[in-house]
């Protein structure tokens, strides 16, 4: 099916894909997140691409959901629709996802930047969850991703008075890796995949899963499931590769096996 409200480009390793509906400050409807996890899970199967960037405009990553079409929403519908679950699949996307934010990141658009691995952001970056304006709360990670990066007082505050913090708040507080100007938030982006692209893709994945495991278990259980993936890294070409090139005193070419 053709894409309506994406862009996807290709620039092996790197996998781009650009919200597309600059009119509404690229506001996300059903079909959009349909569409941006449909080609995350593509990229995931492709061999030759090993990061993404996920980006809007200058001016809007996302405003959030689009209030249209969200207005007229019954439970029903939203049950039916099983939105949530759309949501939840891009946490299975098993490679890194580069958010490049620039603009407007407002409530399902902070949520889709934090359900990035990494986000470079432009200096006129601004993060909200002002959802408590329209009378609903975030509903797609916004209470529990904000709260774990910024602490409970801080996601309090901006979700319950909806207000946005700029990107340099954003940066004090480690919602992002960095800020940068907008002129280069984008290329900064493809930088830092081109960077993490090089490296092996099995040991990528497996330290993405665990980082991400590192939310969701207590210490133990954590360290476990990091030495599950350390051992597993012994079984792969990759890791003797990686290891026999720095004793040669050479760059390593890993293949992914
Ligand atoms: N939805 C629809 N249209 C939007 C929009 C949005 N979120 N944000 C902006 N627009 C449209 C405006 O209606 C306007 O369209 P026209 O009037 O030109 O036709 C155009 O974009 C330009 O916007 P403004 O004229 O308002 O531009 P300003 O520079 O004056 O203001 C703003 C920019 C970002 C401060 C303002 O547009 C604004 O406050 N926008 C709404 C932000 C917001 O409340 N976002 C949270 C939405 S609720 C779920 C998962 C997630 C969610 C829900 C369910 N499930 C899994 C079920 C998430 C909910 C949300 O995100």
């Amino acid at each position: 099916m053709p894409l309506e409200h994406i862009i996807v480009e290709q620039e092996p390793p790197v996998g781009i894909i650009r919200i597309n509906r600059p009119k509404v400050l690229n506001a996300l409807n059903f079909h959009l997140i349909r569409e941006i996890v449909e080609t995350l899970e593509a990229f995931d199967k492709d061999d030759g691409l090993k990061v993404t960037v996920l980006t809007g405009n200058d001016d809007a990553f996302s405003a959030g959901a689009d209030i249209k079409e969200l207005s007229e929403a019954t439970p029903v519908e939203l049950i039916k629709r099983n939105q949530f679950a759309l949501w939840d699949r891009m946490k299975k996307i098993s490679k890194p996802i580069i958010g490049a934010v620039s603009g407007y990141a407002l409530g399902g658009g902070c949520e889709l930047a934090m359900a990035c691995d990494i986000i470079i952001a432009s200096e006129t970056a601004k993060f909200g969850q002002p959802e408590i304006n329209i009378g609903i709360m975030p509903g797609a990670g916004g209470t529990q991703r904000l709260t774990r990066a910024l602490g409970k007082y801080r996601a309090m505050e901006m979700i319950l008075t909806g207000q946005h913090i700029t990107a340099r708040e954003a940066e004090k507080h480690g919602l992002v890796n960095r800020v940068v100007p907008v002129e280069s938030y984008y290329q900064e982006a493809k930088k830092l995949a081109r960077q993490i692209a090089d490296k092996g893709p099995i040991a990528t994945r497996l330290a993405k899963d665990a980082i991400l495991k590192a939310f969701e278990t207590g210490l133990d259980e954590g360290l476990q499931f990091e030495r599950r993936n350390f051992y597993l890294l012994f079984s792969t070409e990759d890791m003797k590769e990686g290891m026999q090139a720095f004793i040669d005193k050479r760059s390593a070419q890993f293949k992914g096996r």
